[in-house]
């Protein structure tokens, strides 16, 4: 999908969608960093809630997203279209959705199709990359969220870097608040937090 910052704000800003991160994966060299990233590829790993956001969702946004040819390798493999699964389950459910997408005249992706093998973080200044465009919001998220693991595992984080992009506006994302599992103080400092923001 290109760049990881743009996917990390479309599926951030996603229902269901419980935490994003963006790393290298699907290569062999042992610690990437974004200047050296070797045969890896800009990543995104979604940890979501399945009975909320099917897989096959994912995947099918994942397509309906980019497009999947692998002609323009200009930077080797940063860019490449690759999706990664983590069971049988996941693998199923992919082999699904192409053969449906491919009836519909969706196309057939070039993308590659390999099992997760490892995940490797991002350096903080690509994480939710969008969201820190805006000092104001990371200043008053920084009260809920001290630390940059905090901030990075913040459902509300992720949500919030989707609306930075435009992918998303502030009245789902409260509405979507009300509904979360947690406790009412937590609800309720979630709640003025996001009103709080200065954009
Ligand atoms: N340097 C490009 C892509 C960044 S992305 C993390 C840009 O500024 O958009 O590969």
């Amino acid at each position: 999908m290109g760049c990881f910052w743009s996917p990390e704000a479309l599926f951030g800003q996603l229902p269901g969608v419980i935490r994003t991160r963006v790393g290298y994966a699907g290569g062999t060299t042992i610690h990437p960093t974004y200047r050296q990233m070797g045969d890896h590829t800009e990543t995104l790993e979604i940890d979501f809630d399945p009975t909320i956001l099917s897989f096959e969702e994912i995947a099918n946004k994942f397509w309906d997203s980019h497009k999947p040819s692998n002609i323009n390798d200009y930077k080797g493999r940063q860019y490449q279209s690759l999706l990664f699964y983590r069971d049988g389950f996941q693998q199923e459910i992919i082999e699904q959705v192409l053969e449906k997408r491919k009836k519909l005249g969706k196309g057939e992706p070039e993308t590659e199709l390999v099992p997760y093998a490892g995940f490797q973080l991002a350096e903080d200044n690509h994480q939710k990359y969008y969201l820190k465009r805006y000092p104001n919001a990371i200043e008053r998220l920084s009260t809920v969220y001290p630390s940059p693991d905090e901030l990075l595992n913040s459902t509300l984080a992720a949500r919030l870097n989707g609306l930075a992009k435009g992918y998303t506006n502030l009245e789902r994302i409260k509405n979507e608040i009300q509904q979360w599992p947690t406790n009412p103080h937590t609800r309720q400092t979630l709640l003025e937090l996001s009103t709080q923001i200065r954009w």
